[in-house]
């Protein structure tokens, strides 16, 4: 994540849930009849880019095999435009070493969280990490293991290869992201005194040579938010074209580029902004002026990027990523306070790396953007923002996932599974959903059975609400009588007043099958409120799931479940299934 371009002091941010609120928040004319027109020009302008952009062939979800570039788009092995529009999860960043709300109760478990991310239309993941979680006996830690049984004792590599499996099983890709290179927080080089540059290349030779071949990871994000440090002329931070080995980022970021496309030249090579060219922070008592166009976000200036260029060594493989944010994180850039706010944007934006793909240079993937969208100015900046990025055919990973993420909040509500809808309501069309490989299943289903484990780690990080619901009851089941080429199988994993979550595993019989369809009725004026891979269609306490279009094909005996959240009161019966499958 990102911080305060113009921050001088600079307070120990451990983690991305520390990120606090600026409380000098200046109050802004609100410009809503502005606001409108600019919409209606938006969506004019989207009309016509559709247009201009028919002619190249468009990849269906994020395309096959690897990713190239090819002037300012992304394209797949057929060479047909890609558009990457995906999300963060972070956490393996952290002190947990591995993703942050794997301590959520179900339907959050890690696949349901996955489940949910792709079927909301994101189809790339962006991880970040630290050189912590690489280190030989790393532990991962606040993992409910009544939810994710199957990712006990896995290392948190291991547990990324399981994240990396499944999401590209679902058609997503993956950008791995050095976000910082200790879990003790960011830093504004990319080294420090005890990690050095080569131990980071050390690092991702590693995992470019661990996940070669694999094509649902498409690349490293070199360094998470270079930026200024100290105070100009004297600063001591990230410059770009500079010139010093040690501070330019640019040059960096060839020396690290290249040493991993040694290793594997098919990954993309994502390469983020400073936050001032300098590398020091600009000071209002030297008498230099400082114009805006000086100092960016942390990781967002690539303002020289066309004069002084990234030079990697294998063709078509950069992608500048830079970041961009809004009030909720910082209310001072000068841009928020332009009158005419939020039409000066687009050329803001232009300014530090819009430019760069509109000159045909290299795509751009926007690679953090966020907001809690508490200040009405940030539902303009969002909205704005997207239109750009799609008028442009800009890729981006929204920040974050995460709902614990301290001035921006999250997708996902506090229990990892509900979603905010009004952010997701700005960024819903302009989601490419994945559409890749449907047909492998998971290998471990979903808790069923007795929960005999309670979490046994909690989060150091703080969720503002945890789930506190226990099971109460044993599951219980009731195997069915196949009606026609299946058996369903229905148990209550989790009870509580007023509540329950139930999971039931559809099975093949003895012949392979197509379309499977379940259905029961309830006895006890239970409802559901909300159910995953399947298709529900309910009439009163009548109720039929049919097959999600990835889990209608079942081998002979293969099965898979679906499963749901309902209320109940006085009684909770485990209703009488039956399933029919073509
Ligand atoms: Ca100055």
């Amino acid at each position: 994540m990102t911080s305060k371009p113009l921050r001088i002091t600079n307070p120990l941010r451990i983690t991305n849930l520390l990120r606090t609120t600026n409380p000098l928040r200046v109050a802004k004319p609100r410009r809503l009849i502005g606001a409108i027109a600019a919409a209606i020009t938006a969506a004019a302008t989207v009309l016509i880019a559709i247009t201009i952009n028919a002619t190249p062939a468009v990849a269906a979800g994020t395309g096959t095999g690897y990713l190239r570039t090819n002037g300012n788009r992304i394209v797949d092995a057929t060479g047909a435009t890609v558009r990457l529009t995906g999300i963060n999860w972070f956490g393996m960043e952290t002190d947990n070493r591995t993703f942050h709300g794997l301590w959520a109760n179900p339907p959050a478990t890690w696949r349901g969280q996955i489940d949910r991310m792709a079927e909301l239309g994101f189809n790339t993941l962006r991880i970040p990490y630290s050189g912590d979680a690489l280190r030989p006996g790393a532990t991962a830690t606040s993992i409910n293991t009544w939810t994710n049984p199957d990712l006990v004792g896995l290392s948190p590599l291991e547990i990324l290869d399981r994240v990396i499996e499944y999401a590209g099983s679902k058609g997503m890709r993956v950008i791995l992201d050095r976000h910082r290179p200790t879990a003790a927080g960011q830093t504004a080089l990319w080294y420090t005194p005890t990690v050095s540059e080569a131990s980071m290349i050390a690092d991702w030779r590693m995992l470019a040579q661990r996940y070669a071949g694999n094509t649902t990871v498409i690349g490293a994000d070199l360094f998470n938010e270079p930026h200024a440090e100290g105070t100009d002329p004297n600063g001591t931070g990230a410059c770009w074209g500079c010139g010093d080995p040690a501070r330019d980022w640019r040059l960096a970021a060839e020396r690290i580029g290249n040493a991993i496309l040694e290793v594997n030249p098919n990954w993309l090579i994502f390469v983020e902004g400073v936050s001032c060219l300098s590398g020091g922070n600009p000071n209002a008592w030297d008498g230099v002026p400082d114009p805006w166009q000086n100092c960016d976000w942390w990781g967002g200036n690539l303002s020289q990027a066309i004069e002084q260029p990234v030079r990697l060594n294998v063709p078509n493989r950069l992608v500048y990523a830079p970041h961009d944010y809004a009030i909720s994180v910082y209310d001072r850039q000068p841009w928020f306070n332009d009158p005419n706010f939020p039409n000066n944007l687009p050329a803001v934006w232009d300014h530090f790396w819009g430019k760069i793909a509109k000159q045909n240079v290299a795509p751009i993937l926007l690679g953090e953007f966020g907001s809690t969208l508490a200040n009405p100015l940030d539902v303009q900046w969002l909205t704005t923002l997207m239109n750009y990025l799609t008028e442009n055919g800009m890729s981006f990973t929204y920040w974050s996932w995460n709902p614990n993420s301290g001035d921006t909040g999250g997708i996902a509500l506090d229990d990892w599974y509900s979603i905010n809808q009004q952010k997701y309501a700005i960024l819903q069309p302009h989601l490419v959903p994945p559409t890749g490989q449907p047909t492998s299943q998971p290998t471990t289903s979903s808790p069923t059975g007795t929960p005999t484990s309670t979490p046994t780690s909690t989060p150091t990080s703080t969720p503002t609400s945890t789930p506190t619901s226990t099971p109460t009851s044993t599951p219980t089941a009731t195997p069915t009588i196949p009606s026609g080429g299946c058996t369903a199988t229905y148990a209550i994993v989790n009870q509580y007043p007023g509540g329950f979550q139930a999971e039931v595993t559809v099975r093949a019989g003895s012949t392979a099958i197509s379309q499977w369809m379940v259905s029961w009725t309830f006895a006890n004026g239970q409802t559901i409120t909300q159910l995953w891979n399947g298709d529900l269609s309910s009439n009163g306490a009548s109720i039929t799931v049919r097959n999600a279009p990835y889990n209608g094909s079942l081998g002979p005996s293969a099965s898979t479940t679906f499963g749901f959240l309902g209320t109940w009161s006085s009684t909770n019966e485990v209703p009488t299934l039956t399933c029919r499958a073509t």
